[in-house]
């Protein structure tokens, strides 16, 4: 971190890549299919309201696999960061996988939401949830049958954006990792760091559809790119 001397506060984004070699899928690298079904069809209320068991599916599937993986290097260093990093810091991430938390990082946002919740829609209530939902469970606080996965689906408003905005407001340095880019207004974060003059920063496996954006890019594997990055 020698070099970040003039850096005092730091928004990290992540994305489904810095968890792609802990073994957990990405969304669109392989196509984005998942049983012939893009994740712009499943992951929207539209969707849950048309086909609930095939979206429970879905989720009950994705949550079981999850906790089966495990922290990589990547998010190793970046929870180091979050140990080390004596200025602000605020690590985003997109996933709603628990890894950041499990490699000791305790400066996290889950602005899609988490794995590891399920939420009531009668009664507003989130509840800690590691099992199924396939079985349409009754929700502990009001007994209704009226759980959903506890994540952020397209044309919901993600969580905790007042903050996000807040912490963009006062960042030195914008860095985002293993994420295409393709989804709003995650995507949109590097334009909102460069009309606040921060400066930004891309590590990811490949050019981002939002590349051109940044100060500066370096391309590869997370567990490449980002340890050396913190360290
Ligand atoms: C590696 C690697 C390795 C691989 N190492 N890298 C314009 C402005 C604002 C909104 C919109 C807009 N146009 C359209 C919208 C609406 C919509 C949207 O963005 N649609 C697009 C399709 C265009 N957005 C919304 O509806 C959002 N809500 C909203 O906008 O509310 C209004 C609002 C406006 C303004 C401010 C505030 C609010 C909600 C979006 C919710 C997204 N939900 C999902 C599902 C979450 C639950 C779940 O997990 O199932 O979130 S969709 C899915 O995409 C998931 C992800 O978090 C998200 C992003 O995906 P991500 O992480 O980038 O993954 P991939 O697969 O796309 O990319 C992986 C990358 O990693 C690739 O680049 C690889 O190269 C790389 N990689 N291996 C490093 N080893």
């Amino acid at each position: 971190m020698a070099a970040m001397t003039d850096i005092r506060n730091i928004v990290v984004l992540t994305g489904a890549g810095v968890s792609a070699e802990s073994g957990i899928d990405t969304f669109r690298d392989a196509g984005g299919l998942w049983e012939q079904h893009r994740v712009e069809d499943v992951a929207t209320p539209e969707a849950f309201e048309r086909d609930p068991e095939l979206v429970l599916r879905f989720y009950d599937m994705r949550r079981e696999a999850i906790q089966q993986k495990h922290p990589n290097a990547a998010h190793e260093a970046l929870a180091r960061l979050d140990r080390e990093w004596e200025g602000g810091l605020m690590i985003v991430t997109q996933n709603v996988d628990d890894l950041h938390e499990r490699a000791g990082a305790r400066r996290v946002v889950h602005m899609h939401g988490t794995h590891l919740n399920a939420w009531c829609t009668a009664c507003d209530v989130r509840s800690p949830w590691t099992g199924t939902l396939i079985e349409r469970p009754a929700c502990p606080d009001c007994g209704e049958r009226s759980l959903r996965p506890d994540v952020v689906w397209f044309g919901e408003m993600p969580y905790r954006m007042d903050e996000i905005f807040a912490a963009l407001r006062e960042a030195d340095l914008f860095v985002s990792i293993g994420t295409s880019g393709a989804v709003y207004p995650a995507a949109g974060f590097v334009r909102n760091a460069n009309d606040l003059g921060v400066r930004t920063l891309e590590l990811n496996l490949e050019p981002s559809q939002g590349s051109a954006w940044f100060d500066e890019s370096r391309h590869g594997p997370a567990t490449q790119v980002v340890p050396p990055w913190v360290d």
